[in-house]
Formats: structure tokens, sequence, C-alpha cells
């Protein structure tokens, strides 16, 4: 069976929950516990070497990374029902869309979730602890994340600045949507393009649910995107209450 390790509340492993759901793959679930700093344990920087989830391993004990690569992993393997576009164009713009995605809305959205989820923690952190942390986060880029949340928390200047970045993908979006006018971002069908894109709309409309408003098409998208049983499938649950659930465990 799929191995998944993933965070409920991750936007990369939500996509990879979204594809493994549309294709019905059931999947052993492995919860990462970031805030304990399990994803840059040896053992799990041994599967994913970028220190953040997800990662897949498949059934023959390899493993897979990357959440746009493990869905057209899966989408390779598992082709039906398709969750590509078959025009070589359409699957290029996919993919192009999806790097984009990758490249400018990660980075933004970690301004809000990690403050909402990781800076009470990390600002108790002491010197010392912290710089234990530190020394085993494999990238400069969240070495400064994590330094951020756990020192110098994010300005309000900074999140407003985050959030404008953020708004620029329901203008692509809007593009899109106009071009395929089948209510899908790329194509005719739902695709990869809509699943890299659900995650970081799902955070829009809680954090700001007027922009989203003002995108009719995107908003109109996003309630198709709702109705799909692999939406529910996948759990993609409000933010703070699923943050609450996780507390409440512990
Ligand atoms: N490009 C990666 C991004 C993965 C990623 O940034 N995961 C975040 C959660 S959404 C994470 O594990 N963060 C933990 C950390 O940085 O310590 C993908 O798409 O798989």
């Amino acid at each position: 069976m799929l191995i998944l390790y993933h965070g409920w509340r991750s936007s990369a492993s939500r996509r990879v929950r979204l594809c493994l759901a549309e294709k019905g793959l059931d999947y052993e679930s492995r919860l990462v516990d970031m805030i304990r700093g399990e994803q840059h344990s040896p053992e799990y920087l041994a599967m994913n070497p970028n220190g953040v989830v997800p990662a897949l391993i498949l059934e023959d004990g390899r493993v897979l990374y990357e959440s746009s690569v493990i869905a057209e992993y899966l989408e390779e393997t598992y082709p039906t029902p398709s969750i590509r576009p078959a025009d070589p164009y359409e699957r290029a713009t996919m993919r192009n869309f999806v790097r984009w995605v990758d490249e400018k809305c990660l980075a933004k959205l970690i301004v809000f979730n990690w403050s909402q989820s990781m800076q009470p923690v990390a600002s108790q952190w002491s010197e010392d602890e912290l710089a234990k942390r530190m020394a085993r986060i494999p990238t400069p880029e969240r070495r400064e994340a994590w330094l951020r949340v756990a020192r110098k928390p994010y300005t309000e200047e900074e999140k407003a600045e985050a959030m404008r970045g953020l708004l620029l993908l329901l203008e692509r979006m809007d593009g899109m949507l106009e071009a395929s006018g089948s209510g899908w971002l790329v194509g005719k069908a739902y695709s990869i393009a809509d699943i890299g894109a659900a995650p970081f709309v799902m955070r829009i409309s809680e954090l700001n649910a007027p922009a989203l408003a003002e995108h009719p098409l995107v908003t109109d998208w996003w309630a198709r995107v709702q109705a799909r049983p692999s939406f529910t499938t996948a759990r993609i649950e409000a933010y703070i209450e699923s943050a609450a659930k996780d507390t409440a465990k512990k």
C-alpha cells in the first residue's frame, strides 16, 4: 500500500491527498509533527532531503517527494480517472501554472500559516533549543522562515505585502478560467492545475473572503472544487478548526 507522510494543513500535502482521493487510491497515513521538527529528523531527511512534507512511499518501497511530481507520478501510474489534459500544450500550461504557484505563492502563505500555527510554540524555544533545531534544517529559506517565527514575527506590513502577492493567484486564475471557458483552469476538465491551486484558494477564502468574492469566476470554480467528493475524502478542513483538533489530541 502507498504510505503518505503528510500534514493535514500543509498545502503541498493537501494537493497529494486530493490526487489520491480523485483516483480513489487508498494509503496509509503517517502524520509528521512539524512543530516537533520530525520533518528534519535524519530518518525523514533520508526520504525527503528538503525536510518538508509530503513524501510518498510507493508500493515497492521507493520514495517520492514534491507534490507536483507526486501528482504526475500518480497520474502516470494510475491513469484513470485522468487528472491531466491529453493535449501536450495544455499539459505544458498546467505544469507552468503549478510551477508558478510553487514559486510565487508558497512563501507568501507561510507568512500566515506559520504565524498562526508555529509561532506560538517556536517563540518559546530557548536559544539552545533554537540553535539545535536550526542545525537540522536542510535549506537556508526554511531556516530563515523558522527563525522569523521563533524570534522576529512577521510584521503587519509584511503580512499585507504577502497577501498582495497571494492575491495575484486569483488574477491569474481569472485569466485562465476565461481562456478555458470550461470552468476548469486548463483544458476541458479538472486537472493537476486545479489541484495545485485549491489549497491556496482555500486559505485565501479563510484569510480574505472579500478578496475572493471580487473574482466571480474563481468563486464559482471554488464552489465546483469543493463539491467534488474528493474534496471531502482528502479532508481539506478549515485551518483553525483543524489546528484546534490537533491541539486537543496532545
Ligand atoms: N514544493 C514542496 C513544498 C513542500 C512544503 O513546503 N511543505 C511544508 C508544508 S506545506 C513543510 O513541510 N514545512 C515544514 C518546514 O519547512 O519545516 C512540495 O510541493 O512538496
